[in-house]
């Protein structure tokens, strides 16, 4: 018997490969999803390693027709020949089914198109939380799947779904111009309203203010500062929710004032308590929940839920750049059903943020998918 492994960008030439090298009377017996260092080591394409094995007569041996010419008059020696190839099989088949229990198929099996099994492979990769992946099928109608003949026509017809999962973003009624920003440390709240300020004072000319209650981290202050001044707009920096609301108050006259605040750690009911004083003290118009894309679906679903105390109206998702799987997005609007303001992608200010446009952000989540 003779194992190979072939590496191939996916099935149908992994199949071709093993095809020109072992034969059409090759068995799979092992395909696996690997990643595969790029350029430089930064990019990582993603690649299948199949496992392939073929009776080691069948490949070096004349063909069928051959053998049974030479050795028409000898039943014995054709009947060892079926005998050993049966035998091959099992071998093979006993060991496919004790690594990982599933049955080896035929080369030839592989080169139908499975939509259904590319469905299911893009949906694993979205790792998205089992009611969320549940709504997705849901919204597929059997037939549309089976109309999909590749990988990217499964593609498109996510993307057009998953358009109709998003919630528009809607202007809220202009009581106030304040916008606050919270969330875990760490998510990019500064440098996402760092990115906000310098867009809205620089391309659309509007008149802004900052105000940050982040005092209790050291460098916090600075950090703002060195935006508001290299965007030249103001930074006011307050201790108490009664400063707060003065600071607030002084700077009615600009067009936004937007909030930042610390880092809160969802676990501690105390310091999510404080924000809240901080809040209250200010109604603003909308308040971000900022969220990092890359935190385990486990732990989000735990933040919106602690953070709901201080009544969100809007989500932000940051550090889009860092991951290949945006199904957190649509695991928290799931849970949340509020839209997504934004998302950022990068670390560059003003430009790395884009507006959470729902066909934008379908287009975005799936173009991540390989
Ligand atoms: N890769 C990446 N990094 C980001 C993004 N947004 C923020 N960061 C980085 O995340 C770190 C924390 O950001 P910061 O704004 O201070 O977080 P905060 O504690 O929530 O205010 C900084 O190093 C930022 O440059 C993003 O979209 N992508
Ligand atoms: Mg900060």
């Amino acid at each position: 018997m003779k194992i190979k492994k072939y590496l191939a960008y996916d099935m149908k030439e992994a199949c071709q490969l093993i095809r020109q090298d072992l034969g059409p009377d090759a068995v799979i017996i092992n395909t696996k999803q690997v990643r595969q260092k790029g350029i430089l080591g930064f990019i990582k394409a993603r690649m299948v390693e199949v496992t392939a094995a073929v009776d080691e007569v069948s490949v070096e041996a004349p063909s069928t027709k051959e053998v049974k010419e030479t050795l028409s008059d000898d039943d014995k020696v054709s009947r060892e020949m079926q005998e050993m190839k049966e035998l091959l099989q099992q071998i093979i088949f006993k060991e496919q089914k004790a690594t990982d229990g599933t049955i080896p198929v035929k080369v030839s099996d592989y080169e139908e198109f499975d939509a259904a099994e590319e469905f299911r492979r893009i949906l694993e990769d979205l790792d998205l939380l089992p009611e969320v992946e549940k709504k997705i099928q849901d919204a597929f109608l059997k037939n549309e799947l089976d109309q999909c003949k590749s990988r990217n026509d499964i593609k498109d017809k996510l993307a057009e779904k998953l358009a109709d999962f998003f919630i528009p973003v809607t202007q809220a009624n202009q009581k106030s111009n304040v916008l606050a920003f919270i969330g875990p440390t760490g998510v990019g709240k500064t440098t996402t309203i760092a990115k906000l300020a310098a867009n809205f004072a620089l391309y659309h000319g509007l008149n802004i203010a900052l105000i940050t209650i982040d005092t209790y981290r050291i460098g916090a202050v600075a950090q703002l500062k060195t935006y508001g001044d290299i965007i030249g707009v103001t930074v006011e920096a307050v201790m108490t929710p009664l400063e707060l609301k003065e600071t607030v108050k002084n700077h009615k006259h600009c067009d936004l004032i937007l909030v930042d605040t610390a880092g809160r750690s969802s676990k501690n009911f105390e310091q999510i308590t404080e924000l809240k004083t901080f809040l209250d003290a200010i109604r603003p118009l909308e308040v971000y929940l900022v969220l990092d894309v890359n935190t385990k679906n486990k732990d989000l679903i735990s933040i919106v839920d602690k953070y709901s105390v201080l009544k969100y109206s809007k989500l932000v998702f940051t550090k889009a750049d860092e991951t290949y799987s945006l199904g957190s997005i649509l695991n928290v609007v799931d849970a949340t059903e509020l839209p997504v303001a934004y998302v950022t992608n990068g670390q560059n200010v003003p430009d790395d943020i884009i507006p959470g446009e729902p066909a934008g952000l379908a287009k975005l989540i799936i173009e991540e998918v390989e």
